[in-house]
């Protein structure tokens, strides 16, 4: 039967605009929430706080607020405050309800009583607060405007009663307070961490608002709270700061442009710095274009062609014609840090994660505007354009090399037996989804990962010592380095340096996850970032699609008597503590062992603590803003020792590195 023949499938005839009203009300949003605002986890719980600070943003972005407030309220509830012109109150004749409803009811209807104002921010999905308000149990706003203050209570996105006057007040603005609803998400604690962390990027997005997020849960000893302040006087040029601190610059201050074209504003901040890396984060309408698009398109283009002319021109290039190695358009981008930002007023959003920007207009627009600013600057500042210029050139001979490298490493394992890695114990299993590779610490605790593992499904890869820096060494060292070759080769998967061959293909994967294994101690983490370091500048996929884990040993093994525990922090240990010895009443025979490293344990102990899917605790490294996780590995694994020194240090009392 085709598709055409059933009959549930046709059209209703009757199809008119009143249905596709119906269809677009609160009511889809509760039933496929996914579909609005991504997924019910907990992205899409944070998902919630962005969507009402974007409405915030836009009154910001329009001159009307300057200040945004973010609480998390002790019981997981979040407020959004901002001091903008309050959304309007008053009746609307046509929509029978007041304006303030409508915004918070009808879907798309943020921007509808503000013809003048150019909205732009309004979230990944565009949805607006009404989404915010269907998928809360509770949600109240507070509206301060014309010295009244005015107040409504939703639940479950409906409205408990209208707008009322609760008061007079001096104050201006408004006031988003919402519970999300436990019967949508899967998880309803909020990280201060990922919201700060937006925060944050916001704030250098876009110069001159003050953004602060207080979390209630977290009250000190002297009685305030956890909370973080931004403010940025030069958006992008701190932004870049920021993000290059942990890098060596090799040039002294930043290529700054800004400019409008057809209602297209566009800021770029570029500099480059002595990393083999390429770090261009895109921004259209403060949304992290994770997966590009045409603005991106349009600055790679302006850049190659510029920056090539600008070398041929100067004959710096002769040397390499010499020695027959061509250029590249990644040779250009060796090292670079960029930042892009354009607002687009209506933008299309393409790609898996529908963050790939699909209009066909920004490409010109962005191309032209580089191409002509980077000229300029080159030929004003001539000392950083031959700086830049010998950095392009580093990058194309060391790209030789390395495919040189690259190409002996494929034809051995072609011809020279290839096949998997000595060193590793496979499993039997060849269903790649049910199948884990331990990559472990040192051959000792290999040795008993082996013995405690169930060879059907876990493979374990020893690792000796500490693995290759990525962040600092050559590109072609990665194709010299034992450990790594041993990775990828058991993984199944390639990698390149080659723009091609980037579209990693992760069909070849041998197994579904991939976890790290590491002594519970300072060196232990230290390889832990190294080797996530290596995944996520040459196989990040393996992350973006949920590969990679994280094995957490226990601490400590706590006996009395016949009684044993295993902990896994020092809190723990002393509730155990405390309930062996009834509150220390009773401490005799007890015995506290610390774990310092897996060898410490036999295979039956490893098995059970940390191997045995029943029982184990794994940490799935997952990314949650892209932008700073690329900054936090620059950083840790840079040259640069304060501000490493100073992280680990804020960090110390985690257990754990949160990307
Ligand atoms: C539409 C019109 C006006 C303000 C807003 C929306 C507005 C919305 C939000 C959402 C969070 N904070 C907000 N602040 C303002 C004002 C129109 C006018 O006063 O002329």
């Amino acid at each position: 039967m085709s598709d055409l023949e059933n009959k549930d499938l046709q059209q209703p005839t009757d199809y008119t605009a009143e249905n596709i009203q119906v269809l677009e009300g609160l009511e889809a949003v509760r039933k496929r929430p996914a579909m609005y605002i991504g997924d019910v986890s907990e992205r899409g719980l944070h998902h919630l706080v962005y969507e009402v600070v974007d409405n915030s943003i836009d009154e910001a972005l329009a001159g009307h607020c300057d200040h945004i407030w973010v609480t998390i309220h002790k019981d997981n509830s979040i407020s959004v405050l901002d001091n903008g012109r309050g959304i309007p109150t008053d009746y609307h004749e046509k929509e029978k309800r007041s304006a303030l409803e409508v915004v918070l009811t009808v879907l798309h209807a943020g921007g509808k009583f503000d013809k003048d104002s150019y909205k732009v921010s309004g979230g990944l999905h565009g949805v607006g607060v009404s989404c915010v308000n269907a998928l809360s149990a509770k949600l109240r706003a507070e509206v301060f405007r014309n010295g009244i203050h005015y107040i409504q209570e939703f639940e479950y996105g409906k409205p408990v009663y209208s707008v009322k006057e609760a008061g007079k007040t001096d104050y201006r603005g408004t006031l988003i307070w919402f519970k999300p609803d436990n019967s949508i998400f899967t998880t309803l604690e909020y990280k201060f961490t990922t919201l700060s962390t937006r925060l944050k990027e916001l704030a250098f997005l876009n110069k001159g608002i003050t953004l602060e997020i207080v979390d209630e849960r977290e009250e000190k000893e002297n009685g305030t709270f956890l909370k973080d302040i931004y403010y940025s006087e030069e958006g992008l040029k701190d932004f870049i700061n920021y993000l290059d601190g942990g890098r060596e610059k090799i040039m002294e201050y930043p290529i700054y442009m800004e400019g409008e074209k057809d209602n297209v504003p566009v800021e770029i901040v570029m500099q480059y710095n002595t990393s083999f890396t390429e770090n261009i984060h895109s921004y259209v309408n403060n949304i992290n274009t994770i997966e590009g698009g045409t603005h991106l398109a349009g600055f790679r283009r302006a850049l190659t062609r510029t920056l090539k002319k600008y070398a041929d021109e100067s004959k710096m290039l002769e040397k390499l014609e010499k020695q027959k190695i061509e250029i590249s358009g990644d040779d250009f981008r060796e090292g670079l840090t960029a930042i892009i930002s354009v607002k687009v007023a209506e933008p299309q959003f393409e790609g898996q994660t529908k963050t790939k920007l699909g209009n066909n207009e920004v490409m010109g627009i962005v191309d032209q505007m580089v191409g002509e600013m980077l000229r300029n600057y080159l030929e004003e500042n001539p000392k950083d354009a031959k700086e830049i210029v010998n950095k392009v050139i580093l990058a194309a001979t060391a790209r030789h090399a390395a495919r040189k490298a690259r190409e002996l490493v494929q034809r051995k394992n072609v011809f020279g037996g290839g096949g998997l890695p000595g060193k590793l114990w496979d499993c039997s299993s060849k269903k790649s989804e049910e199948c884990e590779l331990y990559l472990v610490e040192g051959d000792s605790a290999g040795g008993t990962a082996k013995q405690g593992r169930d060879s059907k499904f876990q493979a374990i890869l020893p690792l000796r010592g500490k693995i290759l820096n990525v962040e600092k060494a050559m590109p072609h060292k990665i194709f010299e380095s034992e450990e790594i070759k041993n990775i990828f080769t058991a993984l199944g998967v390639s990698i390149g340096t080659e723009e091609d061959s980037k579209a990693l293909n992760l069909e070849k994967l041998r197994y579904g996850k991939v976890i790290i294994m590491t002594d519970a101690d300072v060196d232990g983490s230290h390889i832990a970032t190294l080797i996530l370091t290596f995944f996520f500048r040459h196989l990040k996929e393996l992350i973006e699609f949920g590969h990679v884990y994280i094995a957490t040993p226990p601490l400590y093994l706590i006996k009395k008597g016949k009684q044993e525990r295993y902990v896994w922090s020092d809190k723990e240990r002393e509730t155990v503590t405390a309930e062996f010895t009834n509150d220390g009443a009773n401490t005799g025979g007890l015995h506290v062992q610390r774990y310092k490293g897996l060898g410490e344990m036999n295979e039956t102990q490893l098995w059970e603590t940390t191997m045995n899917p029943e029982t184990r605790t794994l940490r799935q490294v997952t990314i949650d803003n892209l932008t700073e996780a690329d900054r936090v590995f620059a950083m840790l694994m840079g040259d640069e020792v304060p501000p490493r020194r100073e992280f680990i240090e804020k960090n110390a009392h985690y257990a754990k590195i949160d990307i």
